[in-house]
């Protein structure tokens, strides 16, 4: 079977399922990626194709978008008349519709606009977090980002602070943002000392709310919403301790949490695979919720592949923002007495394997749990506190129920 026709039985196959997750620029980012590695594996099994969840999820809306005659076949109508061939004439009636171009407008609307990805780290302080950013943005994803230079030698924060990449590739823009909080911990009384992330996390969903709900939205919000935060976990060996349970519960109500292990190169292999074990029981016991949430898993396909990132959570890692020269080549490392911790080998650590899930295998999924879970919980509450009917967008602007605090 050749590719195209391939693709076409799967485009004509899922034209029919409905689906609520779309984000139709982003997703092409993602299945432009797919392409490619599909072109180089031809032989792979259909059902595995990578791309298949966010194409069903897609050209279900997309094509109802698009397609004068969208929605007639849930209606018990033909897709297009034979002999009125208004897509195209000349073609067969009943084979070939032109749906595959779909991919193509979706693929250039995708160019143009880009789209916006946005971590957060949180943990106790000097756990490596800024470290660990710089890490983010010095490896290989950003070779070619519009990098400023990161060699300085990285302070404590002390307040919240966002840095942003635009991050290019194959005329792909990603502006990733991430925001690095400063640590917490270091006080007697650590009561409360969440509230300043909560506030954050809470403001930026209210940011955009505060957007959608004018009169005259803009075409594109500026979303700033958090999509996933890291929670450092220190490398003690033993369980979490109550304040990361703490911490992490809260979280993980509002925002998809992935749990990491900070500085494991100071756990022997034997060590941190003891310490993950009983962090994941940790997890369960104190019923935390960290992504990828099993309640949200839609099929037992999802399931099955999202257990194979619970089983690694939490990534130990080791950041750093220094490279060293092994075996002729540049790599990013961790210079110590005894050789160099190369932070992107998966062998070393687990670095890799959070930046694959973040960037390459998830990253759409993270920010459509965000969407439809988080902001979705958040903008309930948030709508019933009080009936909002902006009748301008300067009124809206000015909604008093908005200026209240949410217990949100
Ligand atoms: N051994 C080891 N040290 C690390 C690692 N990551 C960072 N460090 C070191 O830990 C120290 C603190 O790193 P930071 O990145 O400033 O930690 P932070 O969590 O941002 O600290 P605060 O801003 O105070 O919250 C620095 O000396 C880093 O070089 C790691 O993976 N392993
Ligand atoms: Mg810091």
């Amino acid at each position: 079977m050749t590719r195209s026709t391939r693709d076409m039985e799967f485009m004509l196959a899922t034209v029919r399922r409905d689906t609520r997750r779309v984000q139709e620029a982003h997703l092409v980012c993602y299945l432009q990626r797919q392409d490619e590695e599909w072109e180089s594996q031809t032989c792979q099994d259909e059902i595995q194709h990578p791309s298949m969840r966010a194409l069903e999820a897609s050209s279900s809306a997309k094509s109802r978008l698009e397609s004068p005659w969208a929605g007639m076949e849930d209606r018990g109508l033909p897709a297009a008349e034979p002999g009125a061939d208004r897509a195209g004439e000349g073609r067969e009636p009943f084979g070939y519709v032109g749906i595959e171009a779909v991919l193509d407008q979706m693929r250039r609307k995708a160019l143009k606009t880009g789209f916006e990805f946005n971590i957060m780290v949180v943990g106790q302080s000097g756990l490596g977090k800024s470290t660990l950013v710089n890490t983010l943005f010095k490896s290989k994803i950003s070779w070619k980002s519009t990098a400023t230079d990161l060699d300085e030698r990285i302070p404590k924060t002390v307040e919240l602070k966002s840095i942003s990449h635009v991050i290019e590739e194959k005329g792909l823009k990603m502006k990733l943002t991430v925001i690095d909080t400063p640590g917490f911990g270091d006080q007697i009384n650590n009561q409360h000392c969440w509230e300043p992330i909560m506030n954050y996390i809470q403001e930026q969903y209210e940011k955009y709310l505060r957007e959608e709900i004018v009169i005259n939205r803009k075409r594109r919000i500026p979303d700033s919403r958090i999509h996933c935060c890291i929670y450092f976990v220190p490398p003690t060996g033993h369980w979490l301790r109550p304040l990361d349970v703490e911490f992490m519960k809260r979280l993980g109500k509002v925002v998809n949490v992935v749990p990491v292990i900070a500085k494991s190169d100071t756990l022997t292999l034997e060590e941190r695979e003891e310490f993950k074990a009983r962090i994941r029981q940790d997890l369960v016991t104190h019923e935390i919720s960290i992504y990828p949430q099993r309640e949200l898993d839609e099929d037992p396909e999802e399931t099955m592949l999202n257990d194979q990132i619970r089983e690694k959570i939490p990534f130990a890692v080791v950041g750093t923002d220094q490279e060293h020269q092994v075996n002729g080549k540049l790599v990013l490392g961790r210079k110590t007495k005894w050789g160099i911790i190369e932070v992107e080998n998966e062998a070393h650590c687990e670095f890799a394997h959070l930046r694959d899930l973040l960037i390459r295998s998830n990253l759409q999924d993270l920010k459509d749990i965000t969407q439809n879970i988080h902001y979705e919980n958040f903008r309930i509450q948030r709508l019933m506190e009080r009936d909002l009917q902006p009748r301008s967008p300067e009124s809206a602007m000015q909604c008093p129920s908005l200026e209240k605090e949410s217990n949100f």
